[in-house]
């Protein structure tokens, strides 16, 4: 069983590597309906690389741009993230990020491009909670202030209101774990992250969330919850998956990928959950060696750590506007 419950910079390490290990996990079940465990068991007991795809390689890049500019500049993480899949379209991106892109080649400014994706609502799929583990680490302890700065990062891709509250859900969860003292419970953890996403679509699945006995089998809990790549199914999904698990970040990751439908992104927020509230240390050492490009990520994570430090003091918690 995981025990681990590091200090403050190995629940960064742990949310970061979480991400990338759920993803990678995840990755070879995307858009199956069903996954069997013993699947998932044997992938996660493998030797092969564990290879990302744009949830890390996103997530890596909003923690590259927030490092860059000390703080949120739209321009620059649009710039970011279209460079990052301009060097790597490969990485089983959604739809909508590579039409953003080359709106932005074409001149579109970086805060109308999102706007113009899906009839003009823009898009509500997960492609901003999945990447938004930084935003929850930098305001940890601070719920609101994550969940208002993850709504800006939602902004350059996710101009759709459920795709905001998604990505603000998600922060608010990592930045809640991290200061929480491990396993969290379940209220406390909903109540702590409620009001970040008020839509109905939401609301509805955080109550059913509670209502979800231990031993239901993932093709009931994916039935109520959802398992799709829309932000409204797939961040309560992962809420879930850790809580079923809240001390062991290889079964939440591990269930996060049975439950089907998006299984890298489901499994990819889990991970960063997990890692949030248990730390690195619940990185099984096997995994963490099977892992593309480890080193970077928990360098990743140390830089955030510093920059947090040096503008986060007991008096300007949740006063910031980063
Ligand atoms: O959200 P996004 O970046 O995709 C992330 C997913 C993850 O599973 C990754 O692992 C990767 O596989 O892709 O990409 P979007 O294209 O913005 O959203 C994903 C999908 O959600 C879209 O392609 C649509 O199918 C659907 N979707 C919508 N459908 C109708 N109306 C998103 N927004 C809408 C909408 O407003
Ligand atoms: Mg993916
Ligand atoms: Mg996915």
């Amino acid at each position: 069983m995981d025990t681990g419950t590091d200090g403050l910079g190995g629940r960064f390490r742990g949310a970061l590597l979480g991400v990338a290990a759920g993803d990678a996990l995840g990755a070879p079940f995307e858009g199956r309906p069903r996954v069997e465990p013993a699947s998932v068991d044997a992938w996660a007991r493998a030797d092969q690389p564990l290879r990302r795809t744009d949830d890390t390689l996103m997530t890596l890049g909003l923690a590259r741009s927030l490092l860059a500019c000390r703080g949120f500049d739209g321009a620059h993480m649009a710039a970011t993230f279209a460079e990052d899949h301009a060097a790597q379209p490969w990485r089983g991106y959604g739809a909508g990020p590579p039409r953003i892109f080359a709106a932005l080649r074409a001149g579109v400014p970086w805060d109308e491009a999102a706007r113009g994706l899906f009839g003009g609502g823009g898009s509500f799929g997960n492609g901003a909670p999945m990447r938004v583990a930084p935003v929850g680490l930098v305001h940890h302890g601070d719920p609101g202030g994550a969940a208002r700065l993850a709504g800006r990062t939602a902004s350059v891709t996710h101009a759709h209101e459920l795709g905001r509250q998604g990505a603000a859900l998600q922060a608010a969860a990592v930045a809640w774990l991290v200061d929480a003292t491990a396993p969290p419970s379940r209220d406390r953890l909903v109540d702590a992250v409620r009001a970040a996403a008020p839509a109905q679509e939401f609301q509805d699945r955080l109550d059913a969330l509670e209502g979800i006995p231990p031993g239901w089998p993932p093709e009931r809990v994916a039935a109520r919850l959802g398992n799709g790549i829309e932000a409204f199914q797939s961040v309560p999904a992962a809420l879930h998956a850790f809580l079923r698990h809240p001390g062991s970040l290889t079964r939440a990751v591990c269930h996060a990928v049975t439950l089907g439908g998006d299984t890298d992104t489901i499994a990819a927020m889990t991970g960063a959950l997990a890692g949030a509230a248990l730390g690195a240390t619940a990185v099984p050492g096997s995994w963490r060696s099977r892992l593309e490009d480890a080193d970077r990520l928990e360098h990743l994570a140390d830089d955030l750590l510093a920059w947090s430090r040096t503008w986060r003091s007991p008096t300007t918690t949740g006063g910031d506007q980063r």
